[in-house]
């Protein structure tokens, strides 16, 4: 725990986390790591191998897809993507591992197998999520979202978006401290893309340093999301670029870690903001 949250306090620039994604029907990678309609623990290990090769300080392994309109995953099928992923890249990479979970059954599985870190798209909303993530005693990532993934994008509507993300992650941080979870431990993410319109989007983007302010590492995923798409007017596996100046900037305000599916372009272009810090 101390270790990864020391690394973050640490570094020059955010830290990196590859995206591993153990979902068939994501938005931007559904699929690639299946052979039919089974997970391909090869395929998983390829993809991990390359992230690391590319440059990334750690990795997300999710199971449950949360791309606007998608379906439930039971939480068998959750765990059966996601443990013996764990478990194989345990024994076979260093690189510390984030849990992308919001069932509490999952954080405890996940922590005994070895992650380093529980990333929540539902901060610990759910029932028992709170308990079991401070049982846990692992970093964790409260992310802001509206509504369930099925209807969050239907027509998110906020009299001040920053100002009510803002409220929300101090509750989660209040909720957390009750149920015995340190400060030190916790990530803020203002949850990019779930229940928000591009404008939206654009105005948390510009409030990154405000986030910032709050005095917790804030994480940002943008990667390849529809606000790049709706700008460039480009489909999802044009978004490299812009996905990298998004990186570069959120890096500018101060962010802790950058959540991304091309890990490559973020690390060299995180370089080059690096080499350019004052002396
Ligand atoms: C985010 C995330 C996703 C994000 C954090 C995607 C799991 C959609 N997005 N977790 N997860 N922040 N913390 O495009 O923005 O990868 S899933």
């Amino acid at each position: 725990m101390t270790c990864l949250m020391a690394s973050i306090a640490q570094r020059s620039r955010p830290l990196v986390m590859g995206i591993v994604n153990l979902t068939p029907d994501s938005f931007s990678d559904g699929g690639d790591l299946y052979r039919g309609d089974q997970l391909d623990l090869d395929a998983v290990l390829y993809r991990a191998q390359q992230l690391i090769d590319e440059g990334a300080d750690l990795l997300d392994i999710g199971g449950e897809s949360t791309r606007p309109g998608a379906d439930k995953v039971e939480l068998a099928t959750e765990l059966a993507r996601v443990l013996p992923v764990l478990e194989a890249l345990r024994g076979r990479f260093d690189i510390p591992l984030s849990v992308d979970t919001s069932s509490p059954e999952l954080m405890v599985e996940a922590a005994s197998g070895g992650a380093a870190m529980l990333n929540d798209v539902r901060a610990l909303c759910r029932p028992g999520a709170l308990a079991a993530a401070a049982a846990s005693s692992l970093p964790i990532c409260l992310m802001h979202t509206l509504g369930e993934p099925q209807v969050m994008q239907g027509n998110p509507r906020y009299r001040d978006v920053v100002a009510q993300v803002t409220a929300f992650l101090r509750e989660r941080i209040e909720a957390c401290g009750e149920a015995g979870i340190a400060r030190s431990r916790l990530v803020l993410d203002p949850g990019f893309g779930f229940g928000k319109t591009l404008e939206q989007n654009l105005s948390l983007f510009r409030a990154l340093p405000a986030f910032v302010a709050e005095g917790l590492p804030v994480m940002v995923g943008v990667s390849r999301k529809s606000l790049i798409g709706a700008i460039l007017d480009k489909p999802v596996e044009q978004r490299v670029y812009g996905s990298a100046a998004l990186a570069v900037l959120a890096a500018q305000s101060g962010v802790g870690i950058i959540r991304v599916h091309d890990v490559a372009a973020t690390v060299d272009s995180l370089k080059m903001l690096e080499a350019l810090q004052p002396e």
